[in-house]
């Protein structure tokens, strides 16, 4: 029996499995530049974030329709449930499909046809988290929000994720006061590729209450500190950050140490099609490759549904 988890941290785009888009591919007439899956795999050897991206984002030319939607949903589903998922915070990225000509109501009523049935098929609950892309401009990101408010009953927050280097937090100032304002939880990827300021500025101008990756905070111990201290929670992705180079090796990965310091850590997949892995296979690796002993797995896993916007009677928010 796998560890009962929740998965803060994960893309749905990023579970588009090769053989899903081949699928998606031949049934919405669209050509990929790849023969087959074999070939599709060998472009997975990525050197940053950017070269992921790229990949990221011109495989989601298959997903056309409400029901591409939820087959994507509905596989993700089905597998993280095998892995000892019982809730999934989902991230989706509308304006990658809207700037492809896609309504964002497709999206969502999609994606909520395998969400609205989830706990039923897989006993799994969902939440759903929109995120916009820190590399579009900040009116384009308020824009999405503005065409989000018919769909706000099923989304619970808001995130930013994309190419994070040369796209601070603070450039999405006024769009994080508006979601709070609607009432949204706020989180963003920060400390990914970025630098540790750029947590900072995701707690103080974004007033975000988890912070995506956050790797980055250990080369600043003052940071550090106040991390513990405000026991703000970090969405750590191992297998992720091997694959896009974010780490050397698995076995140089800060996650002991960020967990000996005291941070209030969990155990993702991030975009487990492309980086090999869904959130139970990163729990094995870093239980083979870091050590973490069985209490340290399970004081992760219980860090998942502390850090999770369900509802819980241990109030972890200090700030
Ligand atoms: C992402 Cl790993 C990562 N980082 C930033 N943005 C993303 N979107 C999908 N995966
Ligand atoms: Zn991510």
């Amino acid at each position: 029996m796998p560890l009962p988890k929740a998965e803060l941290h994960l893309h749905i785009e990023g579970t588009l499995e090769p053989e899903l888009a081949f699928e998606l591919a031949a049934r919405n007439g669209v050509t990929l530049p790849y023969a087959d899956t074999d070939e599709l795999r060998e472009a997975y050897r990525f050197e940053d974030l950017q070269s992921f991206l790229n990949l990221y984002y011109e495989l989601m030319a298959v997903l056309r329709t409400e029901r591409d939607f939820e087959d994507l949903a509905d596989a993700y589903l089905a597998r993280a449930a095998a892995q000892g998922v019982r809730h999934a915070e989902i991230f989706f990225d509308p304006q990658a499909h809207t700037q492809r000509g896609l309504e964002l109501g497709t999206v969502v009523e999609g994606l909520w046809r395998a969400l609205g049935r989830s706990e039923q098929n897989h006993g799994v609950s969902t939440q759903l988290i929109l995120c916009f892309l820190r590399d579009e401009s900040a009116e384009s990101a308020l824009a999405t929000l503005d065409a989000a408010r018919p769909y706000l009953d099923r989304i619970t927050g808001v995130g930013l994720d994309s190419a994070e280097v040369g796209h601070p937090p603070a450039k999405f100032r006024a769009v994080y006061e508006a979601a709070a304002a609607l009432g949204l939880r706020r989180v963003a990827h920060a400390g990914e590729e970025g630098p540790p300021e750029y947590i900072t500025e995701a707690l103080d101008v974004l007033g975000v209450e988890r912070v995506d990756h956050g790797l980055r905070c250990m080369e600043d111990p003052a940071l550090v500190e106040r991390l513990v201290r405000e026991r703000v929670p970090l969405t750590v992705c191992p297998l992720s950050n091997v694959r896009l180079r974010t780490v050397g090796t698995l076995a140089a990965h800060p996650l002991p140490a960020m967990l000996d310091a005291g941070l209030l850590c969990t155990v993702n997949s991030d975009d487990p099609a492309y980086f090999g892995g869904y959130v139970g296979d990163n729990f094995d690796a870093v239980h083979r490759t870091l050590g973490l002993d069985a209490d340290r797995l399970r004081e992760l896993a219980r860090n998942s549904f502390l850090a999770s916007f369900l509802e819980h009677d241990e109030d972890r928010r200090t700030r």
